[in-house]
């Protein structure tokens, strides 16, 4: 098979790129880390296989609710990039994030504050910062406006869909359907999946279908359910060393981002490693060898 290099680029994020892969399209994850929005120089290695394989396994452990655009992850995967890449089906997509929290944190934090609300979602009073919500919520946005995301109600969400009420509406049920699904796994296994950004699409039936990276801690906020203590910021899952250490070092959070030490990134490593294990119970090479991930 063909190297990535051959194939066509359609699309480059801060930490993943997409190409196209015959009818299909491939998607494949960086070992690239971001904080604070900005992209360090230095690589963490297996960063892309744990998100995919997260993702690989949430695609089988949700499939009974949505379907989703997963085709493959072994020989319909180029060899130099199996293990951190998806062969998926080409979608017409929906243009909102489907955002699901189960917690009160970040903009959500912030809106609550101001207004005790989110995305027109009255909450009780006197929540504190990162408690857990009554019920999981849906607060949709849209990128609509400049590449900056616009949170938006579900009256928003039907404008934004011309029209179909029904579409917004089975949004809203599937993200809640999903996210408790996994929140309720990843719990058992002492992850708290704080939020979640979904992205959906429409196969050529018409068929909703469940898009993107799924629940990976690139689009989800994962806590250690281990220390977890309301009324303050929790530390991330994933990125708790990186933050740490790019706040000490001075770095005024502008770009460019600077280099991580070793250290740091050998933990976070094995911090990634941790999440994976701990949410799939297996271990990463497991999912190296079952992807047939290059050695
Ligand atoms: C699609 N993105 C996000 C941006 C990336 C990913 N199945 C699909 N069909 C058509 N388009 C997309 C998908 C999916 N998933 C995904 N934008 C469009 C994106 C940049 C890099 F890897």
């Amino acid at each position: 098979m063909t190297g990535v290099a051959d194939l066509p680029l359609i699309a480059s994020g801060k930490v993943r790129e997409m190409y196209q892969l015959g009818e299909e399209i491939l998607m494949v994850a960086s070992d690239r880390v971001s904080t604070y929005d900005v992209v360090h120089p230095t690589p963490v290695p297996g960063k892309g296989e744990v998100l995919t394989g997260l993702s690989v396994f949430w695609f089988e452990l949700t499939q009974a609710i949505v379907p989703n655009h997963l085709i493959s992850y072994g020989d319909g995967v180029p060899e130099e990039v199996r293990g951190r890449a998806l062969a998926v089906r080409r979608l017409e997509m929906v243009p909102i994030e489907c955002v699901v929290r189960g917690y009160i944190t970040g903009s959500g934090w912030s809106d609550y504050q101001r207004t005790g609300a989110v995305c027109g979602i009255e909450l009780p009073s006197g929540l504190l910062e990162s408690e857990q919500l009554p019920e999981p919520i849906f607060t949709p946005s849209t990128k609509a406006n400049l590449g900056h995301d616009e949170n938006i109600d579900l009256d928003g969400m039907v404008g934004v869909l011309d029209g179909d009420r029904a579409l917004a509406e089975r949004l809203r049920a599937v993200s809640i359907a999903v996210y408790s699904a996994a929140a309720e796994h990843a719990r058992d296994r002492g992850i708290i999946l704080a939020d979640t950004k979904f992205e959906f699409g429409l196969d050529e039936d018409g068929t909703l279908t469940l898009a993107d990276e799924v629940l990976t801690p690139d689009s989800s906020r994962f806590w250690p359910a281990d220390g977890y203590r309301p009324g303050r910021p929790q530390p991330s899952f994933d990125k708790q060393y990186v933050r740490n250490w790019a706040a000490a070092s001075g770095w005024d959070k502008a770009p460019p981002a600077p280099a991580i030490p070793g250290a740091v990134v050998e933990r976070t490593q094995a911090l990634y490693r941790e999440a994976y294990a701990r949410i799939t119970g297996e271990s990463l090479e497991a999912w190296l060898e079952r992807s047939g991930a290059p050695s």
